[in-house]
């Protein structure tokens, strides 16, 4: 046996050789033949960059998100169902799309629950493999949160059931992590917001409470998606077609004047969102883990993969709205970076009739407590390799050196005492580091000897870490039990850039 092991270093001069793209190639080839019906699609491997996207209708009116009903007939309870089964969506005209949904629909249904609320969701799995539902963010207990060790099997219900703590107030999503097979039923359409409100909010009720969940769809000519491709296991899967709440640039009408509270959220694979306001001006008020002290005035927010974070938006100009993206250099493996800047998501016209005049943002949202002095440190450190023979390629994404073992506790902590973390990104590319069951605070960037803090306070679950840098946050697991910490790349975190981290009482 060949096999050679190749530092991340040397890893874009080996993908420019012409037996890596040969390797790539053959690997396409054999994703095409195991699916069906793909007709004369040449998927995304690096010969075939060139390929016409399927057209995507815009414009349509912004749908809201269907809402989980709650079946509990008793107040602080929130009981329903979720089901995960194949199911068809239409998102080009005249072509069906077969996808993995909740309830019937992708993304799945919004879940509205308060701080103080006890949940009970049962999960049924319809989707023909194992499954699982974490509750991205949420203070939920470790066996409650849908880890790989708990799966889900085949035809299975399970009930998740957990309580909402005072001040959890937050913007979480719901999506599957099963062992190695989370990237898939993700793209396939599992991924579902979970917003949790505080009963004394202090955002004025007139700005409503939007949530878009921003999506990336790939469509081959025949409607159906397609297998991940070797650019896609190495880069994370991006799509040709960047969605909001399942429509391609849908359309809000709003009067002079209004202002609107919207939720983004990033539930993509891999997609990287500098995102900006063009005609309407945005204000920050939360992130992952809910609201910041005090609004922060923004131009343009970088929303990794998992990503969550509350704005406000102004309406004050007549005229034509927009939500676009920037160029963000993420760090891409190969050929075929995506084209991601100037991406229109989402359109708001601005009418002439003034909007019903509405309160002002309190200048403060509420307190938050930094986290003190660390008990303990620890350094993550993120690595990239490629290993091949004669006949194989494969790509390995490391956390101190390991790939993911799901028998094997990485770190031992214990409930109730702060650590400093320190992720270190030595690889190629940025890659989003999340960790399951807490929200932390991120205190210090480190890049080329240059360090700076954040802008804000803030509690986070997941932050990206850029290639070349180090992030250092201040994290508490106040519950036992074992956590998972990832790279919400998902195709990475499948590749082995996870570990366990065990929470001792
Ligand atoms: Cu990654």
């Amino acid at each position: 046996m060949h096999r050679r092991g190749f530092l991340a270093a040397g890893l874009a001069t080996v993908l420019a050789g012409p037996r890596a793209l040969a390797q790539m190639k053959m690997d396409d080839m054999s994703n095409m033949d195991s699916m069906p019906g793909m007709g004369g699609h040449a998927g995304h491997d690096m010969s075939a960059m060139q390929q016409v996207a399927v057209a995507l209708p815009e414009g349509e009116a912004l749908r809201e998100l269907p809402l989980l009903a709650n079946e509990a007939g008793a107040p602080g309870l929130f009981k329903a169902r979720l089901t995960a089964e194949p199911a068809v969506a239409r998102f080009a005209e005249g072509k069906d799309t077969p996808i993995l949904a909740y309830n019937g629909t992708s993304p799945g249904p919004l879940i509205g629950a308060y701080e103080g609320d006890r949940v009970e969701i049962t999960f049924a799995n319809r989707i023909g493999e194992a499954s699982t539902i974490h509750w991205h963010g949420m203070p939920v207990p470790a066996d409650q949160d849908g880890n790989p060790m708990d799966p889900v099997a085949v035809g299975a219900d399970r009930v998740y059931a957990f309580d909402l703590p005072e001040g959890s107030a937050g913007s979480y999503w719901y999506h599957p992590h099963p062992h190695g097979r989370t990237a898939e039923q993700v793209y396939r359409g599992l991924a579902g917001a979970f917003v949790v409100k505080s009963k004394a909010d202090p955002v004025p009720a007139a700005y409503g409470d939007t949530v878009l969940v921003f999506t990336d769809l790939r469509l081959a000519g025949d409607g159906s998606m397609p297998d991940n491709t070797m650019t896609d296991l190495m880069n994370g899967r991006v799509g040709d077609h960047v969605l909001v709440n399942g429509q391609k640039n849908p359309r809000l009408v709003v009067g002079i004047g209004a202002k609107r509270r919207l939720r983004l959220y990033n539930a993509t694979n891999a997609r990287f969102l500098r995102l900006a306001f063009h005609g309407a001006a945005a204000t920050i008020i939360g992130t992952d883990g809910g609201l910041l002290e005090a609004p922060v005035a923004a131009d343009e927010i970088l929303l990794s993969p998992a990503e969550r974070v509350e704005l406000v938006i102004s309406f004050d100009k007549p005229g034509s709205a927009t939500l676009t993206t920037l160029a963000y250099d993420r760090g891409w493996m190969g050929a075929g970076r995506p084209a991601d800047a100037g991406l229109t998501l989402l359109t708001v016209d601005v009418s002439k009739n003034p909007a019903e005049p509405v309160p002002p943002l309190p200048e403060r949202l509420r307190p938050i407590a930094p986290l003190s002095v660390p008990a303990v440190g620890r350094r993550l450190v993120f690595t990239e390799t490629m290993t091949m023979t004669a006949t194989d390629m494969q790509m390995g994404f490391l956390i101190n050196g390991k790939a993911f073992d799901m028998a094997r506790v990485d770190i031992v902590a214990k409930a109730g005492q702060t650590e400093l973390w320190e992720i270190v990104n030595q690889a190629d590319m940025d890659h989003p580091f999340h960790v399951h069951g807490t929200q932390f605070q991120v205190i210090e960037h480190e890049r080329g000897g240059k360090v700076a803090k954040p802008p804000y306070l803030a509690w986070k679950d997941t932050v990206n870490v850029a290639r070349g840098e180090t992030v250092r946050l201040l994290l508490r697991q106040e519950r036992p039990g074992q956590r998972m910490y990832h790279c919400h790349i998902l195709e990475h975190e499948q590749l082995g850039m996870m570990g366990i981290l065990d929470v001792k009482a």
